[in-house]
């Protein structure tokens, strides 16, 4: 890609928890991608409204409030319905390993929980972004 990977980090529902996306924002900066944060209690649609108005590539959603099995399909779901499936949604915080496969049927493309380094992450939107 000849220019900087833009990404959405984004924080759905009510959940107050904000260090991870803070630092997944600062990891995905670092790593030379465009990042925009949206702040706290996001809904899905003002998620997937900000992403197709900033031209992003990717959503990177942070939740650790328990409502991902709720809140991440909607906007998958969104996605599709504004016809912006380009953009690669991915996901992570405190989601348990049994709720992963459903949230990849879904149409999340990848979750990343507590302890994932973030140069494993890096290196899968570099790889997996639409180029
Ligand atoms: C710190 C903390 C708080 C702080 C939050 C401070 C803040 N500004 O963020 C305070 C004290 C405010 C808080 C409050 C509450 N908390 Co709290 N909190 C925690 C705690 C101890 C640590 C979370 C944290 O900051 N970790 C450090 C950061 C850097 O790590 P992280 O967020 O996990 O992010 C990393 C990865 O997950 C991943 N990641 C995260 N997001 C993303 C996104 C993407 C795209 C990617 C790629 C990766 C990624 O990468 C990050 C960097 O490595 C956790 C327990 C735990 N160990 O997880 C409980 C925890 C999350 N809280 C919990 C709860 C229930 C609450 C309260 C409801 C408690 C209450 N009754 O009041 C409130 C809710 C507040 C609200 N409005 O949401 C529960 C959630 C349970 C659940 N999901 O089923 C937990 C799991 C504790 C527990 N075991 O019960 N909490």
């Amino acid at each position: 890609m000849d220019r900087p990977i833009r990404v959405l980090v984004a924080k759905p529902g009510l959940d107050g928890h904000d260090r991870g996306a803070k630092v997944i924002a600062r990891a995905l900066r670092d790593a030379g991608m465009e990042v925009i944060y949206t702040g706290l209690r996001q809904t899905p649609e003002q998620i997937v409204n900000a992403a197709i108005q900033e031209d992003v590539d990717v959503i990177a959603a942070s939740i650790l409030s328990g409502a991902h099995a709720t809140l991440l399909p909607r906007i998958s779901a969104l996605l599709k319905k504004e016809d912006a499936e380009d953009i690669l949604f991915v996901a992570g915080g405190v989601i348990p390993e049994d709720d992963i496969p459903e949230l990849i049927e879904k149409g999340i493309k990848a979750v990343f929980t507590p302890g994932t380094p973030t140069t494993v992450t890096v290196k899968f939107i570099e790889e997996n972004v639409r180029k």
